[in-house]
C-alpha cells in the first residue's frame, strides 16, 4: 500500500491510482473522482469512506443473492484449504461433476452437459467453437458462418466481439472473424416505447434470418447467437414470439441456436433460465455471473445431449474436444457455485423475482414523466430507463447519472450510453424497490 499515513484505516486506500488500467472505464475521470468500494452486505456496498450505497445493479448483474453471503464465503474458504487447485484436463474433482449436474437440472430438459470456463466471454467463444466443431464432426464442415445481432453483447473475446453488435466494442479491433453476419436489433422505440415485459411488436424481425439464409445458403451457417434479453446495450427484452420464431427457422435449416444467458441465467427473468420463461429450447445456453453470485469467476456452456453425443465417438483415449482452460471448473469456483445454487433453491429466489416483477415494473414506470425520459423497458427484475442525450452528445448524461448516483445519492446503477439499467439482487424488498426508484428520480432530475 502506498498510503504512508501513521493512522491505520480499516481499509487501506492507495494514494496513487495510476498503475491500474481499469477495464471498460473512463480512467482519467475515475482517477479524478474515484468510486472505491471496501465492503458489501446484502443490498448494499460500503465505500472506502464508510458510506452505504444501495446496489441497484447486483454488482454487475452478478450478485443475485445479495452480498456477503456467509455460506458462499465459507464454502470457498473450506475448499481452498482442502484442495486449492486441480488440473481440469485428464483429472477431475467431485464438486465439478456435482455442479454440472445441478446446473443441468436447472436447465430445460435436453440440455444435459456442462462445459466450464471462467467468464461470459469465454462461454460465448466456447459455444461458438463447439458449434463449428459439431458441424465439422457431422460432416458439414462448410457450416462455418456465425450470426449475431446488432446491439448484442457476447463478451470481449474475438469470437464474442465478432458476433457482438455494439459498435464501440468492435470498431477499434480490425476485421474480427470473417464469415459473420448480424440480425437487426429488435428495438424500435416508435413501436415499443414504455412496454412492460416483452413488447407486442417485433416478432417478425426473426424472419430476417430467412433473408440471411437466402443470402448465404443454409449449409454455410453454423449458429445463431442471441441474448434473450439484450442487457449490456441497455435492456431490450425480446418481442413476444421472436425467440420461438428464431427457433423454428434455425431448426428448419439445421442451424444451431445459442442463447447467451450470462445475464438472464439464474433468476434474473424469474426463471432459472430465460429459455424456460419463453418455452424455447436452444441448442446451447451460455452462463456466468450469477452462477457463483459473483463470488468467484466462472462461466460455462450447457449443451444439448445430442451435440455431446456427436463428439463421443472415435477411439476412447482420444480427446474429443481440443478446448478448455487451466481454470475450467476451478475448485473455488465450483465450491462457490454449489453454495450459491443452494441459496437460490432454499430462498426460492427465482420465484421471488417472478413474483416481484409486476411491482418492480409498475414502480419503475412511475418515472416516465421525469425529465428527458424517452423510454422505459422492464422485464423480470430488470429495467432500462432511457434518457435523451444532452447537448454534449450521447453518453454524457448517462455518465453523469452514474456519478451522481454514487457520489450524491448513495446508489449504484449501471449505465449504457444514456440508459440507466436497474438490475438489483433478487433479495430486494418492496421497500427497497421504492427507495431505488426515488433515488433514480433524484438522479434524473439532477442530470436534467
Ligand atoms: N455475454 C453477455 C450476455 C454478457 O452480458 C458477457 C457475455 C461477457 O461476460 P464476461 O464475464 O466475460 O464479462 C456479458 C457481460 C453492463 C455490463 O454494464 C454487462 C456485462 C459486462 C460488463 C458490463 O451491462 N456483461
Amino acid at each position: 500500500m502506498l498510503d504512508k499515513s501513521p493512522n491505520q484505516r480499516s481499509v487501506n486506500v492507495p494514494n496513487d491510482l495510476a498503475a491500474f488500467w481499469m477495464p471498460f472505464t473512463a480512467n482519467r475521470a475515475f482517477k479524478k473522482a474515484p468510486r472505491l468500494l471496501a465492503g458489501a452486505r446484502d443490498m448494499h456496498y460500503i465505500t472506502t469512506d464508510g458510506r452505504e450505497v444501495i446496489d441497484a445493479a447486483a454488482g454487475m448483474w452478478c450478485s443475485n443473492a445479495g452480498h456477503g453471503r456467509k455460506e458462499i464465503a465459507a464454502a470457498i474458504g473450506k475448499q481452498a484449504e482442502a484442495l486449492d487447485y486441480a488440473p481440469p484436463f485428464q483429472f477431475g474433482i467431485p464438486q465439478a461433476f456435482e455442479l454440472a449436474s445441478r446446473i443441468a437440472e436447472l436447465a430445460p430438459k435436453g440440455l444435459e452437459q456442462v462445459f466450464f470456463c471462467n467468464s461470459g466471454s469465454e462461454a460465448a467463444d466456447t459455444a461458438l467453437k463447439i458449434a463449428l466443431a459439431y458441424h465439422q464432426i457431422n460432416g458439414q464442415g462448410g457450416r462455418c458462418r456465425l450470426i449475431g445481432r446488432e446491439r448484442g453483447y457476447h463478451g470481449v473475446g474475438f469470437g464474442g466481439t465478432s458476433v457482438g453488435g455494439i459498435v464501440g466494442n468492435r470498431k477499434m479491433f480490425g476485421t474480427l472473424l470473417t464469415g459473420v453476419d448480424h440480425l437487426q436489433s429488435t428495438y424500435n422505440r416508435d413501436k415499443q416505447a414504455f412496454s412492460k415485459g416483452e413488447p407486442e411488436w417485433g416478432a417478425d424481425l426473426a424472419d430476417e434470418l430467412e433473408r440471411l439464409v437466402n443470402l448465404h445458403g443454409a449449409n454455410t451457417i453454423a449458429a445463431v447467437i442471441v441474448e434473450p434479453m439484450a442487457g449490456s446495450t441497455g435492456v431490450i427484452p425480446a418481442p413476444k414470439g421472436y425467440l420461438k420464431r428464431l427457433r423454428e427457422i434455425t431448426q428448419k435449416h439445421g442451424i444451431l441456436l445459442i442463447f447467451d444467458e450470462v445475464i438472464t441465467g439464474f433468476g434474473r427473468l424469474g426463471f432459472a433460465f430465460a429459455a424456460e420463461r419463453y418455452g424455447v429450447l436452444p441448442d446451447m445456453i451460455t452462463f456466468a455471473k450469477g452462477v457463483t453470485n459473483g463470488a468467484a469467476p466462472m462461466g460455462g456452456v450447457i449443451v444439448r445431449d445430442t451435440i455431446y453425443e456427436t463428439f463421443m465417438t472415435g477411439p476412447e483415449h482420444v480427446i474429443e474436444l481440443c478446448h478448455g482452460y487451466t481454470y475450467s471448473a476451478h475448485p473455488l469456483a465450483c465450491a462457490a457455485g454449489l453454495a450459491t445454487l443452494d441459496i437460490y433453491r432454499d430462498e426460492k429466489l427465482f420465484e421471488r423475482a417472478n413474483k416481484l416483477e409486476p411491482k418492480f415494473a409498475d414502480a419503475v414506470m412511475s418515472l416516465r414523466n421525469e425529465p428527458n425520459v424517452v423510454d422505459i423497458r422492464t422485464v423480470g427484475l430488470t429495467a432500462g430507463i432511457e434518457l435523451s442525450p444532452n447537448k454534449d452528445g450521447p453518453g454524457k448524461r448517462g455518465f453523469e447519472a452514474l456519478q451522481n448516483g454514487f457520489h450524491d445519492n448513495d446508489i449504484m446503477v449501471r449505465v449504457a450510453g444514456d440508459t440507466i439499467a436497474l438490475t438489483p439482487p433478487l433479495i430486494i424488498s418492496e421497500a427497497q424497490i421504492g427507495e431505488i426508484v426515488e433515488k433514480v428520480a433524484k438522479i434524473i432530475r439532477a442530470v436534467a
